[in-house]
């Protein structure tokens, strides 16, 4: 499709899902009269500019169903995404939604050269979280056989991957590393299987990561973007030039925005993404602020494709951790210490890669009482070490190593990031 093309169905398609927000979701309806803005205001994709931003927390505030647009008899499917202290943004999909999500992860397994003859192996999580069967569907649509094996048991799905001849597979690519570890412990060398290509997303990769997994497992390494409130897995893909991600823009609208001034930037410069999604039903989103940072890629691909494509992720406008894919806020963590008698609200995580899995540490302080009166039972230590990683575990849905601190050891420092050392980037 040419550019003028695609402008004019996106212009068409924005038209009709303003027509169908403000008809369908009070919340959506309320900030436009708040603008004075009507259905009729909206007719090429530049009045996108005049429509109002949506947040994290506007789904949050909403939560479970205030933002969904169809009707709960049309909704087939349920995800939710890990989000900061509180609720989870749950996000309904209805069957159209299902087609178009599975045509998406289509194009970009096409994109990766997947066909009939491969056998694929879905290594997200399947669950909640869009990854496994998001990918899942795709797979099945291009024809290939999908090997559903999910995460963990890591030595069982290397076996598989030999045993059955696998070709391709999807997952994080700090899974890919793990993968390839485990294998070496185990003996199963690159001579040993038949991956070809992967498809690596959910969470920030670098161009180094990329060499060391093409190199340890024998394979070509792709780029897989997306976010569960626009739709998961699929939202671009690389395609063999990898230079970039195309965006499947008929479905998902990219802007590039300040986060500070919130002002829309010319093609090229680094900003915050922003998605429209212009033929969702279950739970659209207009101008959805994702808070990854990129920018948008001028010009056209050499592999003929004619789609926007976005240059990698460079970092979050917010302070969301990914941790072995998850997502988690430091405001998680503070929401447990506080509400835990014995710890002051002082607390450190520390993020590493160990062995090429990212490992979590949280650190808290105790409260000189608490600390005067227990600390040399060791018994009691150990309950409340054990109760504070259970109730970590059971909001971060990842496990963290605890470590208790006397009063006052935590050192402090000002301004950002002060709970966080992330040693991955070092
Ligand atoms: O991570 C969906 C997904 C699954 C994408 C499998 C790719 C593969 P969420 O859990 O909602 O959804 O997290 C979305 O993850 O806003 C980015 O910050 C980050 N992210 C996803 N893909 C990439 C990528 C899924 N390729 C958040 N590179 C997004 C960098 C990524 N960051």
């Amino acid at each position: 499709m040419s550019r003028d093309e695609m402008s004019a169905l996106q212009g068409k398609r924005l038209h009709k899902m303003v027509e169908y927000v403000y008809h369908h979701v009070p919340f959506y309806r309320n900030k436009l009269q708040e603008m004075d803005l009507t259905p009729d205001d909206i007719r090429t994709i530049d009045d996108i500019v005049k429509l109002p931003f949506t947040t994290k927390k506007d789904l949050r505030d909403n939560y479970p169903f205030g933002l969904q647009a169809a009707p709960a008899s049309e909704i087939i499917r349920i995800h939710a995404s890990s989000g900061t202290t509180g609720n989870p943004t749950i996000v309904g999909y209805t069957r159209k939604d299902i087609g178009v999500w599975t045509e998406c992860m289509a194009r970009c397994l096409t994109a990766y050269g997947v066909g009939r003859d491969d056998i694929f192996s879905v290594s997200y999580g399947y669950g909640l979280f869009t990854g496994g069967l998001g990918a899942h569907n795709g797979v099945e649509m291009v024809g290939a056989a999908v090997v559903p094996a999910s995460t963990g048991n890591t030595e069982k799905h290397a076996r598989l991957i030999r045993d059955l001849g696998i070709t391709g597979i999807a997952c994080t690519p700090s899974y890919a590393l793990y993968l390839a570890e485990t294998m070496d412990q185990i003996g199963i060398s690159k001579e040993h299987i038949k991956l070809r290509m992967g498809a690596f997303g959910a969470e920030p990769w670098t161009e180094s990561m990329r060499k060391e997994i093409e190199e340890r497992l024998g394979l070509k390494a792709y780029n897989l973007y997306g976010l569960s409130e626009v739709m998961g897995p699929s939202v671009s893909y690389e395609c063999a030039m990898q230079d970039g991600s195309h965006i499947n823009e008929d479905h998902f609208y990219p802007e590039i925005i300040n986060p500070v001034t919130l002002e829309k930037l010319p093609l090229g410069q680094s900003g915050e993404l922003v998605f429209t999604t212009l033929t969702k039903e279950g739970m659209p989103v207009i101008r959805y602020r994702t808070r990854d940072l990129c920018s948008l890629i001028p010009g056209q691909c050499e592999c003929g494709r004619t789609s926007v494509r976005m240059s990698r992720i460079t970092g979050r406008s917010d302070d969301m951790l990914i941790i072995r894919g998850i997502n988690v806020f430091p405001s998680q963590v503070e929401s447990v210490v506080l509400s835990m008698k014995e710890f002051a609200p002082r607390y450190m995580l520390i993020v590493d890669r160990v062995n090429n899995l990212d490992t979590l540490q949280v650190q808290v302080e105790l409260r000189q009482e608490y600390f005067t009166a227990t600390f040399d039972t060791p018994a009691a230590i150990d309950e409340l070490q054990k109760r504070l990683a259970s109730k970590l575990k059971s909001v971060l849905s990842i496990g963290a190593n605890v470590q208790l601190k006397a009063p006052g050891t935590i050192e402090r420092s000002q301004g950002k990031s002060a709970h966080v050392i992330d040693k991955r980037n070092q």
